[in-house]
């Protein structure tokens, strides 16, 4: 039996120093150490020897199976501290929670695509606008009942000029003259943006909205070319026709000017608090731009025309996503956004 024990311990240790790692190590430790090992059955046949051999025999093999036990506890030491020393590529890694873009900017840089294929440019301006672009330059002077139709944020801050003239921009159209001045004639270009008016709120209006702004001046320019561009936005966006209608609108800036509302997607022409009960939505207002406009531009009416319109961008993402209400898109509610 002694030789049988001496044996065990010699193949232990030399089968423990060649084990590379843990998994091997585990299965080392159960051959040798286990309930069922090795040692543990010469100690179970212990008790079939008579009292002076289990006595020495019994003592042996508790010092070998001490011996053991000590050498596999520092191997496995040895072994955890070198399997952490790497890095396992195969496990999954710890997925990192990202956001997405905002379904006003996902449709806003859709219309960008469209309308750069279509040639035209991409201007911003300020959100923080003089009294002259929003309204003076866009033949709104003082006290013009016309300036009653968007409700205006007046700022308490003194301009350049110690004056006050500032206000929130009610509308990107005062980007026309701007890049008028800036680029001349001809120009193509489209702003999109924020925009700011003192509101009362509800399923269709929002204080501060976004709107696009399209802008083409050329020689001979007429309303059938305008017609055509904003059929051509719409079929683009909806990914299918579109029913629409047209109707005379009124802003100083253009002449003539016309309404472009779609039937309302919600109700699909039923009439619901989205629609504000009417079946369709005003959605894209647009006319010839007005001589005293390119005047104010610097842009000779007698050589050129032009149209613009001014797409209310908001109420366009409520209609092709089928969004009931205006007010969800700025509500900082992620079970709203995150469906986009
Ligand atoms: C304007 O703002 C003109 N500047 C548009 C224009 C440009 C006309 C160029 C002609 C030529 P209006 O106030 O109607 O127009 O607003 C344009 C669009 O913005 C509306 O058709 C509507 O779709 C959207 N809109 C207007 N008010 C709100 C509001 N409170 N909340 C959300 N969307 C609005």
């Amino acid at each position: 039996m002694k030789n049988e024990l001496i044996k065990i311990k010699e193949n232990a240790l030399k089968e423990l120093s060649n084990i590379k790692n843990l998994d091997s190590f585990r299965n080392l430790e159960i051959k040798y150490l286990g309930r069922k090992g090795e040692i543990s059955t010469i100690l179970r046949g212990l008790s079939e020897l008579n009292d002076e051999e289990k006595k020495t025999f019994g003592k042996e093999a508790n010092i070998i199976k001490k011996k053991l036990t000590e050498d596999f506890n520092k191997k496995k030491e040895s072994l955890s501290q070198s399997t952490n020393k790497y890095i396992d590529v195969t496990l999954p890694g710890t997925q990192i929670k990202k956001g997405h873009i905002h379904p006003i900017t996902q449709i806003e840089n859709e219309l960008v695509e469209i309308f750069k294929s279509l040639g035209f440019s991409v201007l911003n301006g300020p959100e923080l606008e003089s009294d002259y672009y929003n309204f003076e330059s866009l033949n709104i002077p003082k006290h013009h009942p016309a300036r009653d139709m968007q409700d205006t944020f007046y700022v308490d801050i003194k301009n350049k000029e110690n004056k006050y003239d500032l206000v929130m921009r009610t509308h990107t159209s005062p980007v026309q003259v701007r890049a008028m001045q800036q680029f001349g004639a001809p120009l193509k270009c489209v702003v999109p943006g924020r925009v700011f008016r003192s509101e009362s709120t509800d399923a269709v209006h929002e204080h501060t909205f976004y709107q696009m702004e399209g802008l083409l001046i050329d020689k001979n320019i007429n309303i059938p070319n305008m017609i055509a561009v904003m059929e051509e936005l719409l079929r683009n966006i909806f990914k299918q026709e579109i029913e629409t209608r047209i109707r005379p609108g009124y802003f100083p800036f253009v002449e003539p000017a016309i309404e472009l509302d779609i039937r309302c997607t919600i109700c699909k022409g039923a009439k619901c608090p989205a629609c504000k009960h009417s079946g369709w939505l005003e959605i894209l207002p647009a006319g010839m731009v007005h001589p005293n406009v390119l005047k104010h531009g610097g842009i000779d009416s007698n050589k050129y025309s032009g149209f613009a319109f001014g797409l209310g961008l908001t109420r366009l993402a409520m209609m092709k996503y089928g969004v009931d209400d205006i007010r969800l898109f700025q509500s900082g509610n992620l079970k709203f956004l995150e469906q986009f």
